[in-house]
C-alpha cells in the first residue's frame, strides 16, 4: 500500500517534470517563437564556415529554415561561424532537434556558445547554454533569451561536444533580434558608485530610441542605461530623440548622475532630464548651463531639481547641442499612493517662479534659441555652477 502511494507520488512529479520541458519547446517554430523577429533570411549563406562534418550534413544546413537538413559531426569543437546582412541585437535563439535524435540518445550539443564579432576575428561571449537545454526528441524547436544590448555583424557557435556518445547534431540554429528598448538595464548598472544618502536607484524599462544617429543599433537608449561610461546614446539630432525610463510607477528624484561622452563634454551644455506622466508633455527638471569640465560623473543633488513632484517616465534631452551621453543615473524614492494629492499641490506651487532659486526658471519646454539666450544669461549673472563629483574610486 504504501509503496504504490510512492509510485503514484513519484509518478506524479514525474509527469510535473515532462510538462515543463514541453511547454519549452514546441515541433512548429512559429509557436516556439510567436512574436519573435527570426533573423533566417538576414545570414549570408556563402559566409558560412563550419567545422567538417557527415556528408551532406554540412553547418550551412543550420541556417536553411529546413529542421529536415541538419549539421552532423564527430569532430569537436565544431565551430561554426557567419555573417549577418548588416548589424543585429541578438536577444534570443532557437535551437531544433534533427530526424534521429530519439533514436540516437546523446546527440544534442553539450554545450552551445554563441559570440558576436564586429570584423570577423574578435568575439565576445553572448551566451552560453547548457547541457540541460534540449531534450532527446526529433524536430523540435527549444526558444532561448537572453539580455545582450550589443550589435553585432558576426556570429559564432562553438559547440564542445555531444552530450554522450561521439556524434553531435542540431537542425537549425536561428538568431532572434533583441530589442535595445524596452529592457531592464543590465546588472553592472549603476555604475558611478554615488549613490545619495535618501533614495535608491530607480530601476524600470528603458524607453527612447531603439538605434542612434546614423541607425547605429549600439547607441541607441539603451546605451546610457548600461553601467558603461564609453558606451553613449547618440541622438538622430539636435532635440531628436532621447533615453530615457519608464520607472513603472510615479517617482520624486533625489539624485541625478550624468557622464558625457568621450571627446564631446561641449554636449553636455543644454542637457535636460525631464519628467512626464503621459509620456507626451514633459517637464523639465535639470537643465545644464554649460558644457562638462571634465569627462567624468556630474552629479545633480536634489536641491538642483526642480518641478520634482512626483514622474514615472524620465528622459535625457537636449535641445540645445547633439546630445550624447554616456550614462545617465536617476535616484529617488516612489511616491507613495496617498501622497498622490499632495503631489499634485506641491507641482501647482513649483509651477510659480522661485526667485531665490534662478534655475528653476529654466524654461520646461521652450524653444531651442530661447533656452540657449536664457541659459547665457542666467549663467552670466550667477556664474557657473559645478555639479561635478569627483568619482571615489
Ligand atoms: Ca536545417
Ligand atoms: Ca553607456
Amino acid at each position: 500500500m504504501k509503496k504504490s502511494v510512492i509510485s503514484i507520488v513519484l509518478c506524479a512529479i514525474l509527469l510535473f517534470t515532462l510538462s515543463i520541458a514541453v511547454s519549452s519547446a514546441s515541433e512548429d517554430l512559429a509557436t516556439e517563437a510567436a512574436g519573435k523577429t527570426l533573423l533566417i533570411d538576414k545570414v549570408k549563406q556563402d559566409s558560412i564556415v563550419g567545422t567538417g562534418s557527415f556528408a551532406n550534413e554540412e553547418a550551412k544546413n543550420l541556417f536553411d529554415d529546413d529542421p529536415g537538413t541538419k549539421f552532423c559531426t564527430n569532430i569537436f569543437p565544431a565551430v561554426v561561424t557567419w555573417e549577418m546582412d548588416k548589424a543585429y541585437v541578438v536577444g534570443g535563439v532557437v535551437i531544433c532537434t534533427a530526424n534521429d535524435n530519439a533514436s540516437y540518445p546523446g546527440r544534442n550539443p553539450a554545450t552551445w556558445i554563441l559570440y558576436g564579432s564586429n570584423d570577423g576575428t574578435n568575439y565576445t561571449k553572448i551566451y552560453e547554454g547548457s547541457a540541460a537545454d534540449l531534450d532527446d526528441v526529433n524536430f523540435t524547436y527549444y526558444l532561448f533569451t537572453f539580455n545582450n544590448s550589443s550589435s553585432y555583424t558576426h556570429y559564432k557557435l562553438e559547440i564542445p561536444g555531444p552530450e554522450s556518445g561521439t556524434v553531435m547534431q542540431i537542425s537549425e540554429f536561428i538568431l532572434v533580434e533583441g530589442s535595445s528598448t524596452g529592457k531592464t538595464p543590465p546588472a553592472d548598472y549603476p555604475s558611478s558608485g554615488l549613490k545619495p544618502a535618501k533614495g535608491d536607484i530607480i530601476l524600470g524599462t528603458i524607453i527612447g530610441n531603439e538605434v542612434g544617429w546614423g541607425g547605429n543599433a549600439n547607441a541607441g537608449a539603451h546605451a546610457a542605461f548600461d553601467g558603461d561610461v564609453v558606451t553613449f546614446f547618440d541622438p538622430l539630432g539636435i532635440g531628436d530623440g532621447y533615453a530615457g525610463i519608464d520607472a513603472g510607477a510615479k517617482y520624486i528624484l533625489t539624485q541625478i548622475v550624468i557622464h558625457p561622452r568621450d571627446g564631446f563634454l561641449d554636449r553636455y551644455y543644454g542637457a535636460e532630464i525631464q519628467g512626464s506622466n503621459d509620456m507626451e508633455n514633459w517637464t523639465t527638471l535639470f537643465f545644464a548651463e554649460d558644457a562638462a569640465a571634465e569627462w567624468d560623473w556630474q552629479v545633480i543633488t536634489e536641491d538642483m531639481i526642480q518641478n520634482n513632484t512626483g514622474y514615472r517616465y524620465f528622459r535625457y534631452f537636449n535641445e540645445v547641442m547633439h546630445g550624447d551621453v554616456g550614462e545617465v543615473e536617476l535616484y529617488g524614492y516612489k511616491v507613495e499612493e496617498t501622497a498622490a494629492t499632495d503631489a499634485t499641490a506641491s507641482a501647482t506651487e513649483a509651477s510659480e517662479p522661485a526667485a531665490e532659486a534662478p534655475v528653476a526658471t529654466a524654461p520646461a519646454t521652450a524653444d531651442m534659441m530661447s533656452v540657449a539666450i536664457f541659459s547665457v544669461a542666467l549663467a552670466g549673472a550667477i556664474g557657473f555652477v559645478s555639479y561635478k563629483k569627483r568619482r571615489s574610486l
